[in-house]
Formats: structure tokens, C-alpha cells, sequence
């Protein structure tokens, strides 16, 4: 029997991040029953019979074909936006005192806690467009700008809408413990109860994929974020930190002792810690956005986390404040350019170690039989390409589950 097939695309250059490197195959093809890879091989191989029953064939004429990327850590879900505060820091106040004076996360809770939940997704769900616009098939979306129950159950939810309207996979992280709410002024530790109390109702709700917190003297210290973590775990949520980005705060192997999926930032993370990631697979996310809208100096060791075998993903870390990217692939030029990774390490770190760090491994970030049919076809001949070029609309086809999206214009 010839089987049907939803997608065959033939003669592209496919890099299917298997193995260690990029596993690219030469004038392949990848054929895709309801929403799977089921065959890749070469292109030679296709027999002609496959191709009359095939929904959608697509000759690629030697273009390169990849999973499509995933943003492992964005907080793209907010209302408002904080141009004059960039403004500011240009001319030389710093993060800290703007967020000292009523500025910072607060102003964007303000903003989100004001808007309607239909207004939150019209805020928002642009900037995921443009993210699937750039060969994004797959988001992480955190919570974290209300603080507050009604308005992190609303960003949760309109996560989801995102996902389901745009037809992608987003997962979403809940990041109650981003900053102290302003109800609770100074007293932190009564304010990590009240996030810890958020848990079980929004966990209930399906809402919650991974539990976030923001491990800085800026937000909270490692003994609120063991309390917390401790809670999450015992109703069973993975869980992940943005650790050690402004100082060392042990963000790296408080992350490990929980057998966190990822930490995140880690320009401060010290040796101990990154060893204890390497020990337990929490993957390290690099965020170079936030080092280069911050015009930080320390970039994370990569070194020592090569040498460790600490897995690095990157991503955009798309928020108000710190990293107004809306482009994966941009991220992945500035990890290659300010953090030394090679567009190789920088691609597995878009794809492969992405999906580990959202717990996705077994579905997503490889081109293999049995993985979803996330895919994109760029106007691009070599996988280096896709960090070399800045700017631009390299992705010229984007499928999600086999799926072809209409992307922006
Ligand atoms: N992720 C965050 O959560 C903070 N920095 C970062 O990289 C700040 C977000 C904000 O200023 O709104
Ligand atoms: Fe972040």
C-alpha cells in the first residue's frame, strides 16, 4: 500500500541536530503523517508514488531545512511597553534605580494588572508572531507582571490562547516570584507564602508547565526560593530559575539541588554551582538580549561550561525591561558574537538543548522519525547562516506539526 502523506519535502539540505553536532544529510527528504516525521533519507529514495500522494510536496531546490527553533525562556505576555526607561538608562541611570524609584517590573505589573485579558492578548500576541516569523515553532511564556492571582491566572491564560490561536506549542511557566508585590511592600517572606498558595490553584487549572523565580538581591534569596521550590515540587511541577544574571548568588546550584530543568542568565554562576548543573542536566539558558540591552561586561562563563558539559541554550528572554527582542535568531547571532558560542553550539542551543530545558526532548528539537513535524525551510544554504545574518526574513516556510503557518508580513 503507498501511504499518504500530509507534507513530503524533497531535496533539502536537512540539519537534523542529531547526535552532537548539526547531523546535516545532503539532498534529503522528510515525509510527515499527522503532524510526525515518519521517513528521512535521501532524496533518491523517494519513490515517485510517494510524491502523487502527498497533500503538500514541496521541491526545496537544495534549501536548508531545520526544526523549527524554540524560545525556551520569554516573557513576551505584558501590556505597555518601557521605551522611556531605556531611554533613561541611556543616559545613565541603571536598572537597579529605576526599579528603585517605581519603574522596573512594577510599572509593567501596573500596566498588565490594568489590562482586560482581550487586551492582553492584542498587546502580546504580535510579539509571538514575530517570533514565529523568524522559524519559531515552539514558546515558553512566563508569568510574573501581576503578582497577584486574578492577573497571573489572566497571563497564563492568554499564554495559552496564543498557542492555540497561532497554532504553535507554548509552555508556560508560572513566575510568581518575580518581585515582591507591591500590597506586601518590603516583607518578601509573607509575599513568597502568597506565591506559594497561588501554586495549587493555577497548577489545578492546568496552567502551570514549570515553576519560575527570580533569584537576585533585586527579587528573592535562596532560602525564599527553597521554600518555594520545595512546594512546587511537592505537588509535582518541574522547575527552572533565573539565576545569578546581575551576582552570584548560588542561583546555579540552588537550580541543581532541585533538579531544576534550566537556570538561566548565569553570568555570576560560580564554578560549584555550574559543576552541580552538569551533575544533575540542568540545562544553562543564555539570554544574551538582557547582557546587551543592559550593556552588562561579564558574559557567562562558557568556557567552564563546556568544560563541565553544562548542555547551554539560548534565547530571547522577550520582556518590557531588560530584553525588548522579538527575534530567536538574533539571540543566537548575539550568543555567537558576545558569548563566543559557535553558530553550531548556538543552533543546538535554539533546538536541541532548548528542548530539554522545557522538558520537551522526546517530541521536539530534532529532525527524527517519531518527533513532531516542526520544521522551517529558510532562504538559507548552511545551517551557520542562520547566526550569521542579522536581521532579515531567512525563514521562508514554517510548519508546526506538520502545519503550514501564515506568518507576518
Ligand atoms: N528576566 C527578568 O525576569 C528580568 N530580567 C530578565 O532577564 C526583568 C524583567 C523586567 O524588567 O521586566
Ligand atoms: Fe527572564
Amino acid at each position: 500500500m503507498i501511504p499518504r502523506s500530509q507534507l513530503l519535502i524533497v531535496g533539502a539540505r536537512i540539519a537534523t541536530m542529531a547526535d552532537a553536532g548539526l547531523g546535516v544529510i545532503e539532498d534529503a527528504a522528510l515525509r510527515v503523517e499527522a503532524g510526525k516525521i515518519v521517513w528521512i533519507g535521501a532524496s533518491s529514495k523517494v519513490d515517485d508514488r510517494w510524491r502523487a500522494h502527498a497533500d503538500q510536496l514541496i521541491e526545496a531546490d537544495g534549501a536548508l531545512l531545520t526544526p523549527g527553533l524554540i524560545d525556551c525562556h520569554t516573557h513576551l505576555v505584558f501590556a505597555g511597553h518601557r521605551a522611556d526607561e531605556f531611554e533613561a538608562r541611556l543616559l545613565g541611570q541603571s536598572y537597579a534605580q529605576i526599579a528603585a524609584t517605581g519603574g522596573g517590573i512594577k510599572r509593567s505589573v501596573r500596566d498588565t494588572r490594568a489590562a482586560s485579558e482581550q487586551a492582553l492578548y492584542e498587546a502580546s500576541v504580535g510579539r509571538a508572531r514575530a517570533l514565529l516569523a523568524d522559524g519559531v515553532t515552539t514558546i515558553e511564556i512566563k508569568s510574573g507582571y501581576g503578582l497577584e492571582l486574578a492577573t497571573e491566572r489572566r497571563m497564563l491564560r492568554v499564554a495559552r490562547r496564543i498557542g492555540a490561536e497561532l497554532g504553535v506549542c507554548v509552555r508556560t511557566s508560572f513566575l510568581g516570584a518575580h518581585t515582591t508585590a507591591p500590597e506586601f511592600a518590603a516583607d518578601s517572606d509573607a509575599y513568597i507564602d502568597a506565591v506559594i498558595a497561588m501554586l495549587a490553584p493555577l497548577a489545578d487549572e492546568g496552567l502551570i508547565d514549570a515553576v519560575d523565580g527570580y533569584g537576585e538581591h533585586l527579587a528573592f534569596s535562596p532560602p525564599q526560593l527553597t521554600r518555594l521550590f520545595t512546594a512546587a515540587r511537592a505537588l509535582g511541577l518541574p522547575l527552572r530559575l533565573h539565576a545569578d544574571q546581575l551576582s552570584d548568588q548560588y542561583g546555579a546550584a540552588l537550580a541543581a539541588r532541585f533538579d531544576a530543568l534550566s537556570a538561566d542568565h548565569l553570568e555570576y554562576a560560580n564554578d560549584e554551582g555550574l559543576a552541580a548543573m552538569a551533575r544533575a542536566g540542568t540545562v544553562a539558558v543564555l539570554l544574551p538580549g538582557a547582557y546587551y540591552a543592559l550593556k552588562e561586561t561579564q558574559p557567562p562563563p562558557i568556557a567552564r561550561m563546556r568544560a563541565l558539559g553544562v548542555r547551554m541554550a539560548v534565547a530571547s528572554d522577550v520582556n518590557p525591561g531588560t530584553s525588548p527582542l522579538l527575534s530567536l535568531r538574533l539571540a543566537l547571532n548575539m550568543a555567537c558574537v558576545l558569548f563566543g558560542l559557535s553558530p553550531t553550539e548556538a543552533l543546538r542551543g535554539g533546538t536541541v538543548h532548548a528542548a530539554q530545558a522545557l522538558g520537551l526532548a522526546a517530541r521536539k528539537g530534532q529532525l527524527s522519525v517519531g518527533m513532531d513535524a516542526d520544521l522551517v525551510l529558510w532562504r538559507a544554504q548552511t545551517p551557520a547562516e542562520l547566526c550569521y545574518w542579522i536581521g532579515g526574513t531567512l525563514a521562508a516556510r514554517v510548519f508546526a506539526g506538520g502545519r503550514e503557518l501564515q506568518l507576518a508580513a
